[in-house]
């Protein structure tokens, strides 16, 4: 059995509805995202299952043919855990459940998950305990019930490794309580906050995992956990960075992903003033990445959502060392051969469409960064 520090891995199989006009590879990129989820919380991925639909099975999300395909393959593999790139309805959750016998979740719960498992401070926990509960409460009705449940697995983790509550009375009671715990925290927050009114706010965001917190290091020397895991940041951090004729406060603040769930942007939205009220924003893009179009269409998206899509931005494109440019046959003319830009190709456009308020780097290995630097202190510089 595959361990990690002598805890043995939860083996899952991920699943997903190719639906519509959706092409195989954009599938496949949902998947990999989907199984960097899993393995961030603590499983294993054995095998995906892709089902090309027309709709949504209203009673088993998939259809009746692929739920018993993958019925067979979870006894003949001994899985633990089934995961689905989608929001399943209860009624779904609870009829797969029953078809699988096996624990049945969907990718906002995977996600839920994860932020219980980073959650660090007290602000972070109660923050993703709410969410949690606000997720659980309409899908509580014979959950699990005909499953032993599994103590500690994926999914049934609340923050601070502690077991997450299931009777619906209590869970109501918890709701009320962290609610007004949460309330109680705001309001110590926003007088910190009215402090920093009379300084240049600068804030990183961008999706998960770009690169967000060692840009941060690196520009304020301080040092905000940064590792190779989706949500390592969940709390936000600020720093005052005075030099050279320049003085603004930068924070580094919780990464966004494609579909974040509803109930966490509710819950978050403390952690997310920080964002709200800043004077700039620096867009951090892991350029490196196939999806990164997509995910810099998220993040925006986002933006507008928490009422900051109309401010100030400077795209970051890091981890260019990462960049693999394409290979061309200067031979072929068919259609869709040369879509893949190079990284010189990708800049000269990137710098026409953004009026040059953009920069390529590396933060990992300091490629640019001087010029970062100096781009961010001319724009905050006192005048
Ligand atoms: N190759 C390469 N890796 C980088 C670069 N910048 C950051 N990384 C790596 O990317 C991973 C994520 O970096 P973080 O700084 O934690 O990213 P983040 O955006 O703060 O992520 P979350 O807080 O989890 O949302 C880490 O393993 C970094 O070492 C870069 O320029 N090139
Ligand atoms: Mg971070």
């Amino acid at each position: 059995m595959i361990e990690i520090q002598n805890k043995p891995l939860e083996r899952c199989v991920v699943v997903a509805l190719r639906l519509g006009d959706q092409t195989i590879t954009q599938v496949q990129e949902y998947l990999d995202e989907l199984s960097f989820l899993v393995e961030t919380a603590g499983g294993v991925v054995i095998k995906r299952f892709v089902q090309h639909a027309a709709e949504i099975n209203p009673k088993s999300y998939i259809g009746r043919g692929k739920a018993a395909e993958i019925a067979e393959y979870i006894v003949a593999n001994e899985i633990d855990l089934v995961v689905f790139d989608d929001e399943l309805k209860a009624t779904q959750q609870r009829n797969l459940e029953a078809e699988f016998k096996v624990r049945v979740m969907d990718r906002t719960g995977l996600i839920l998950d994860i932020f219980a498992a980073h959650a660090r401070t007290a602000h972070s926990r109660l923050q993703v305990e709410l969410a949690q509960y606000e997720y659980l409460l309409p899908r509580l009705a014979g959950m699990w019930t005909h499953l032993e449940r599994q103590r500690g697995g994926i999914g049934m983790r609340g923050p601070g490794e502690r077991e997450i509550e299931t009777d619906r009375r209590v869970i109501h009671n918890r709701i009320a309580k962290l609610k007004k715990e949460l309330a109680e925290v705001d309001a110590q927050f926003r007088v910190q906050r009215k402090n920093r009114y009379n300084c240049l706010r600068v804030s990183l965001v961008g999706y998960t995992n770009v690169g967000k917190s060692t840009i941060m290091n690196y520009l304020s020397g301080s040092d905000v956990l940064a590792e190779n895991k989706l949500f390592a940041t969940l709390d936000t951090t600020v720093r005052r960075i005075a030099a050279e004729g320049t003085r603004f406060l930068l924070s580094d603040t919780v990464g966004f992903i494609r579909k974040l769930p509803t109930q966490l942007v509710e819950s978050f939205k403390s952690t997310l003033d920080e964002v709200r009220e800043a004077d700039l924003l620096l867009h951090v893009v892991d350029v490196s990445h196939p999806s990164f179009l997509e995910q810099m269409s998220s993040v925006q998206n986002i933006l507008v959502e928490i009422g900051a899509g109309d401010k100030e931005q400077i795209v970051i494109f890091n981890k260019i060392d990462q960049y693999r440019n394409p290979e061309r046959d200067p031979y072929d003319i068919s259609e869709g051969a040369d879509t893949q830009r190079t990284l010189d190709e990708l800049q000269q456009m990137w710098f026409a469409k953004e009026d040059n308020r953009c920069i390529f780097v590396s933060a990992a290995l300091g490629i640019n960064m001087n010029a970062l630097r100096e781009m961010l202190f001319k724009r905050c510089a006192v005048h």
